[in-house]
């Protein structure tokens, strides 16, 4: 099992151009608070989307994430782990960005406790939609094809893609149904198996708490991560913390007032 004795986790940055406060905070991180640690851990949903990696040549903001990524992995060991969103990120651009893929889930020990890492969409088993449609795209054989079609249809597909879950998201908080968009206690116990006391962290569902937990004879720690949103403060609170673990324990990091 890896293991270190301080580490930062971060996930759901949506990192886009559109969004550059945010993706400078990101940069910010790379250069100030990430090389403190041993280890990051990114749990997915790095980018708003991703299409392939033979479309980060041609883009200057991708590539610009990639430069402040290899330089970060340099200094501290960086991992990655895919998010619903950037699951097609390849051996190509992890290559390029020193970035170190994780499977879902991977349990790592830091600071002499073990964590079960994942990026939280597989624990929402109350959208059984989503679970179906989950389970179809990450089949490799459906991804082979869809990397064959060109870029502009897969950009297309990606944008109507997104575009339904956020309609779909609003619906669902608003019918006072969010149970649906959150994880389930019977899909966090299954991840953690029978280990009692166990550590999950998990990002995914922009919901940021520590939480105790217990289904039946079972009980466990979750820490959620949140997401990262510096461009829209008119609308929504700005937000952007990591997840610190170390000798001192675990601790939300507010990126906001730390910058
Ligand atoms: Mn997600």
């Amino acid at each position: 099992m890896l293991q270190f004795a301080s580490a930062l986790l971060i996930s759901d940055l949506h990192l886009t151009p559109s969004m550059p406060l945010t993706a400078q905070r990101f940069f910010d991180f790379c250069e100030k608070e990430a090389p403190q640690v041993e280890a990051v851990f990114i749990l997915g949903d790095l980018f708003e989307y991703w299409v392939g990696d033979d479309t980060s040549v041609s883009s200057p903001f991708q590539q610009e994430v990639k430069r402040a990524l290899a330089n970060l992995s340099t200094r501290t060991k960086t991992y990655y782990m895919h998010g619903n969103r950037d699951f097609l990120i390849g051996s190509s651009f992890l290559k390029k960005s020193g970035m170190t893929l994780l499977p879902e889930p991977t349990t790592v020990d830091i600071a002499g406790d073990n964590y079960v890492l994942c990026h939280g969409d597989s624990l929402c088993t109350a959208d059984v939609g989503y679970q179906m449609f989950r389970r179809w795209v990450r089949k490799s054989w459906i991804q082979k094809i869809f990397l064959r079609l060109p870029l502009q249809w897969r950009k297309s597909i990606a944008h109507q893609l997104r575009g339904n879950s956020q309609v779909q998201y609003q619906a669902t908080i608003k019918s006072a149904n969010e149970h649906k968009t959150n994880v389930t206690l019977d899909a966090c116990a299954d991840i953690l198996g029978m280990q009692s006391g166990a550590r999950l962290i998990h990002g995914h569902t922009h919901l940021p708490a520590h939480h105790q937990e217990q289904l039946r004879e079972q009980h466990w720690q979750r820490w959620v991560l949140s997401d990262w949103e510096l461009d829209h403060p008119d609308s929504l609170k700005p937000r952007a913390s990591a997840l610190m673990i170390d000798s001192g324990g675990v601790r939300y990091l507010d990126l906001i007032k730390n910058s």
